[in-house]
């Protein structure tokens, strides 16, 4: 079951100035950050609220590693901007499973790694009405 809306990923050329701007404009601090060599990304993630299911809402910025990385592609194509949303579960395999079964593509056979150890998939933004959507279960003890 979708509890949340974990996070919404934003694709952007510069992590630095684009932290520096949610910071000035906003006030949203930088939660944590890390390289994800896997996914080809620099990322920092803004705490924004916590969620009634135990779990919280972020901005994931994303900053590519790689030329080959999918956001270095994808930002060459767009430009800066909202790359994907991701819903939180207690149970990626479970809704991942449940979802493909629905005719939806999950592009995982097995979730990856994801920010701060979670577990993540994705479905496919042409069977989303062009929404790349990602599913998450966040690490954390009392976490979903
Ligand atoms: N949102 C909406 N549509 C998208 C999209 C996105 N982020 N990325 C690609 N598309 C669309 C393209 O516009 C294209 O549509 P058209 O054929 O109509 O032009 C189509 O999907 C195919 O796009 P592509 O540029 O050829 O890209 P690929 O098929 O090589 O890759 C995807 C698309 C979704 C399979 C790939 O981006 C992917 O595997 N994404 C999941 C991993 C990821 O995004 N990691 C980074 C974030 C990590 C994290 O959140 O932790
Ligand atoms: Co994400």
């Amino acid at each position: 079951v979708l509890t949340r809306i974990d996070h919404i990923g934003i694709a952007c050329f510069d992590l630095d100035r684009t932290v520096e701007f949610y910071r000035s404009t906003y006030g949203f601090e930088v939660f944590h950050s890390e390289v994800n060599e896997e996914q080809g990304v620099r990322e920092a993630m803004l705490k924004i609220n916590d969620t009634g299911d135990g779990g919280a809402s972020y901005l994931q910025l994303l900053e590519p590693t790689r030329e080959d990385s999918t956001v270095a592609k994808w930002l060459a194509k767009n430009g800066e901007g909202v790359h994907h949303i991701a819903f939180g579960t207690a149970d990626v395999d479970g809704d991942a499973a449940a979802i493909a079964g629905k005719g939806v593509r999950v592009l995982y056979d097995e979730p990856r790694r994801g920010s701060m150890g979670s577990r993540i998939t994705f479905l496919h933004p042409k069977d989303c009405g062009g929404v790349l959507t990602e599913l998450v279960t966040s690490a954390e003890p009392g976490e979903h």
